[in-house]
């Protein structure tokens, strides 16, 4: 089975990297976005995410013309869904995204066609694909009916890449691979093994589903371990960074580190498709996330009751996006400390931030951007919300005589 046109759907921090690693194998790929800024971006042969190595992959493959961005889906041989799947304020996960690329890729189809979808997605989600595929295409067999022999294959082949170290993870690591049949699995095994050097391990669609959700649950699980721990600590009286490093010499323990909440679209988001799915069985995962998600209140509180000790308090908050050594502000737990702090009127408020240039918009007017070094001129509070590289240097003297709420351990004397 040749794969001459693969079609990409969704050019977002997945998809690109996904269309320029088959393009960098001298694929034609057709890469399907709704925003017509990012087709012209990519057709210029720039990108519109920050992710290492990247652009130079996708202006080759842009270049030497194996990638082609448009807003019109194409008929293509092989066809990956990797669009948004966002939590709606009740955390029921919302499926528009993946519906209406369904409805797109229906519109094209052809006898001999694969459809992947790449999107982390709640168990089901491929099935339900699958069944509206057919309803639109009565013309075509699917899996679900015709079996081995249908006209269009069907897999859920869900990513597990690190942001910041996409490129490298989309290449090494292993990849589940869920068919709808065996040989849907075979033939999505086909595909990626144009790209992927580490094991395409295959199985069905709803183990393959319920993997993704799993391994980022597994994650959110420790973490609220984590940062259950720091809040008990500090209510002890206890070094919460020594605990974890003096328990984490037992050959069996590997507690994750506490910090200011769990932000990112991930690790604060997939758990919640397991809760929908499994409501009253998912007890465990659900409070996890209520742990998490109500860390940053807990630190809000702290640095209030510290900002009741001076009468015109002015805290530095070092650190905005929602992990270490990115620029991404997407459900940061720290932009939503700083947030609150800055309309709360506890004080003046300063952010330090080395990845980005300017004042995010929602921060404007009530907070203001500066270098460290003028932070902690000024600062009676010291908030240290994201271990960025560039915080680990800061000269501990410079805090002497600051009151410091450390979230992620970086300014311990004790190493
Ligand atoms: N965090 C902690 N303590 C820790 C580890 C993380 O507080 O010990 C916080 C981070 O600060 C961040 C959040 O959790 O706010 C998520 O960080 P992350 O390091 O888990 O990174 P993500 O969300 O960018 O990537 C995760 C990864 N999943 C796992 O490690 C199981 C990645 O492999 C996935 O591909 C990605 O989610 C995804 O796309 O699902």
């Amino acid at each position: 089975m040749g794969f001459d046109v693969i079609s990409i759907i969704g050019l977002g921090y997945i998809g690109l990297p996904t269309a320029a690693a088959f393009a960098s194998r001298r694929r034609h790929v057709i890469g399907v976005d709704i925003n017509a800024d990012t087709v012209s971006t990519i057709n210029h042969g720039e990108i519109h995410i920050v992710e290492p190595e990247l652009d130079m992959l996708v202006h080759a493959a842009v270049t030497e013309g194996y990638l082609r961005a448009t807003t019109v889906i194409e008929p293509a041989d092989a066809f990956l869904i990797a669009v948004p799947t966002p939590v709606m304020e009740d955390h029921r996960p919302d499926m528009s995204y993946i519906e209406a690329a369904s409805r797109a890729v229906a519109g094209v189809l052809k006898v001999g066609d694969l459809v992947i979808l790449e999107s982390t997605s709640p168990v089901g989600t491929t099935e339900k694909m699958a069944a509206t595929l057919a309803g639109l295409r009565p013309d075509l067999t699917f899996p679900q009916d015709a079996g081995e022999e249908s006209d269009i294959r069907i897999a859920h082949c869900p990513e597990r890449v690190l942001p910041g170290h996409v490129i490298r993870e989309l290449v090494e690591n292993d990849r589940v691979i869920g068919g709808m049949t065996r040989r849907c699995a075979e033939t999505a095994t086909e595909l990626y093994q144009i790209f992927v050097r580490g094991e395409c391990v295959q199985t069905d669609v709803r183990t393959a589903e319920m993997c993704k959700l799993t391994e980022n649950s597994f994650r959110d699980v420790n973490i609220a371990f984590a940062n259950e721990l720091s809040i008990i600590s500090d209510r002890l009286d206890i070094n919460v960074w020594e605990l974890i490093r003096l328990a984490n010499r037992h050959p069996r323990v590997d507690i994750l580190q506490p910090g200011p909440g769990v932000g990112g679209h991930c690790i604060a988001v997939d758990p919640w498709f397991v809760v929908h799915s499994a409501p009253e069985e998912a007890r465990l995962i659900r409070m996890a996330r209520l742990v998490n998600d109500d860390k940053p209140n807990y630190i809000i509180e702290r640095i209030r009751r510290m900002a009741g000790r001076f009468r015109e308090p002015v805290i530095a908050c070092f650190g905005l996006t929602f992990k270490a050594d990115i620029d991404d502000l997407r459900e940061s737990p720290a932009m939503t400390i700083v947030e609150t702090l800055a309309k709360g009127g506890y004080g003046r408020v300063l952010a330090v931030e080395p990845n980005i240039d300017e004042v995010p918009e929602s921060l404007a007017g009530e907070v203001e951007l500066c270098d460290a070094t003028s932070a902690l001129n000024q600062a009676d509070i010291v908030a240290l919300l994201v271990d960025h590289r560039e915080f680990r240097r800061i000269d501990l003297l410079r805090l002497h005589e600051k009151v410091i709420v450390d979230t992620r351990g970086i300014f311990q004397v004790t190493r």
